[in-house]
């Protein structure tokens, strides 16, 4: 019998997504450029299912039935490049090329573009869940055409998490629509990884509790509204112990933060939207700060206040800062659906953020109860009365109005010690921005129509406006 699927890239999420097919019954051709990785999936997991091994690519496409689908995991960028070249001249028009790279929506559209013209199906799909969830059922985010969605959906959609029995993979949209909800998916991931970050570093250093108690405040945390994936392994990772001093694993990390560049790319594509990710921006820059060890060493002799004191807080410090916690991520949240949005329209995609949030509730890295709230908000009624922002949404809406006391008090209190809260600080900020009645951005138009003559628009009347600001200032209509 002819395989249903082929993977070709077997390092360790292709070899576990092959694995999850075959453990769900379905035939897999596998290929991986050196031979020893096809091997060794062979030796050591060929009982779990049925596996074609393929020791070229001609192989490969020889084991699969018609039309072809084959998943390519291997190091974005070039390598993917040079897969697809080797075998798009070994395939017929109605094949599949599947992406399940970490690839850039760019490049994704790119691809799509050139393939389709030789009458080929590429399939930028966003794969989450790191190794376990390949393995076990991660969120999948497939682009492309809705007839390669067709043909592959039944598939991803049985290895894809499943919660309250829905799979967590759907057809996001044309072309390059999986790669970019994945990519801010990443940034929103790094988002919540800042913000539950700073709720750690205000609690031990405002209220002076060791790692091991702190692992017990964040499992208390996972019983209520912040229940997490992130929340529940933030707990874990603080009761670790390293095993060569006795110390707190958290203590003997170097507090250099690194980055793979999903974060990046989601905050310049932000840019060129013209969509405030103010959180995610927020927590790529923090990284780079604690990643520039000269410049922070060089910077440790600066003035701050005295040394916050273990205990100086009061007692609803914890609470408080929970509250804070969940204001600003809410606020990440909405920023990151903002610019999924704006990318939808700007691409022609038609994104359904309904579904995202429902694929993004299992198998992802920010999979989260809060994403049911998600979901809701934007399944409450038709599409077309779907809030402008996740923050109107009645639940979201109530959710800050019982925040916003402590969310305040954090933010200044953080100041205070100068404990750094980029995260919370940003997000408080650009609530307030929004709420705002008057912003001095009227301020900003004087000073551009001053210096540049770049004119405005008046508040109470039609028109663009200028004022002679080198002659007798009066005001002329351009
Ligand atoms: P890697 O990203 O480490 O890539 C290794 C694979 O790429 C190997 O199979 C290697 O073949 C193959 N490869 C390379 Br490198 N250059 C090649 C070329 N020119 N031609 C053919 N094959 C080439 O593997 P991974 O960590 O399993 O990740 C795979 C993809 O999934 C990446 O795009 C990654 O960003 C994405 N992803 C990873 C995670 C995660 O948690 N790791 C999560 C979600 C998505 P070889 O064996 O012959 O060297």
């Amino acid at each position: 019998t002819q395989a249903r699927i082929g993977v070709t890239g077997l390092a360790v999420m292709g070899a576990n997504l092959a694995r999850n097919l075959a453990r769900h019954g379905h035939t897999v051709a596998v290929h991986n450029r050196s031979q020893h990785r096809t091997k060794t999936l062979i030796e050591e997991y060929g009982h779990e299912g049925a596996f074609v091994p393929c020791e070229t690519p001609e192989h490969l496409v020889a084991a699969l039935e018609r039309p072809r689908r084959i998943l390519i995991m291997v190091k974005a960028g070039a390598a993917t490049d040079a897969v697809i070249e080797e075998f798009a001249p070994l395939l017929e028009p109605g094949d599949m090329l599947v992406d399940g790279g970490n690839a850039h929506f760019l490049d994704t559209r790119r691809r799509e573009a050139a393939l389709r013209e030789r009458g080929i199906h590429f399939v930028g799909a966003g794969v989450s869940g790191g190794e376990e969830g390949a393995l076990l059922g991660p969120s999948i985010m497939p682009g492309g055409s809705a007839e390669s969605y067709a043909a592959l959906g039944p598939l991803l959609e049985d290895i894809a998490a499943k919660v309250d029995g829905v799979p967590c993979c759907t057809h996001i949209g044309p072309d390059g629509a999986g790669h970019f909800v994945k990519m801010v998916h990443n940034g929103i991931e790094y988002a919540d990884m800042q913000l539950i970050a700073e709720a750690y570093d205000l609690l031990r250093q405002g209220l002076g509790l060791s790692p091991a108690e702190l692992a017990e405040v964040f499992a208390e945390w996972n019983r209520g509204e912040l229940s997490s994936y992130l929340i529940e392994i933030t707990s874990e990772v603080l009761r670790q112990v390293d095993a060569a001093t006795g110390r707190p694993f958290v203590d003997i990390v170097a507090d250099r933060a690194e980055q793979k560049g999903t974060g990046r790319w989601t905050v310049q594509i932000a840019l060129d939207l013209g969509v405030p990710v103010s959180g995610i921006a927020e927590a790529v820059f923090a990284r780079a700060v604690s990643g520039d060890a000269e410049l922070r060493r060089a910077a440790r002799a600066l003035p701050g206040p005295s040394a916050p004191t273990a205990g100086a807080v009061g007692e609803g410090f914890a609470e408080d800062v929970r509250r804070a916690l969940y204001a600003s991520k809410i606020v990440a949240y909405a920023q990151g659906f903002d610019q999924i949005r704006a990318g939808s329209a700007e691409y022609g995609w038609d994104v359904d953020p309904g579904a995202l949030a429902t694929v993004w509730r299992g198998g992802c890295i920010i999979r989260a109860v809060f994403l049911d709230r998600i979901r809701e908000a934007y399944t409450a009624g038709q599409r077309s009365s779907a809030p402008a922002s996740l923050l109107l949404a009645p639940y979201f809406a109530e959710a800050l109005t019982v925040a916003q006391g402590a969310w305040r008090r954090v933010v200044a209190r953080a100041a205070e010690l100068g404990v750094p809260a980029p995260g919370f600080s940003t997000a408080l900020a650009y609530y307030d921005a929004l709420r705002a009645e008057r912003l001095p951005a009227a301020l900003i138009q004087g000073q551009r129509d001053f210096f540049g003559a770049h004119t405005y628009r008046r508040a109470d009347r039609e028109g663009v406006f200028h004022t002679l600001w080198s002659g007798d200032r009066t005001e002329i209509e351009t």
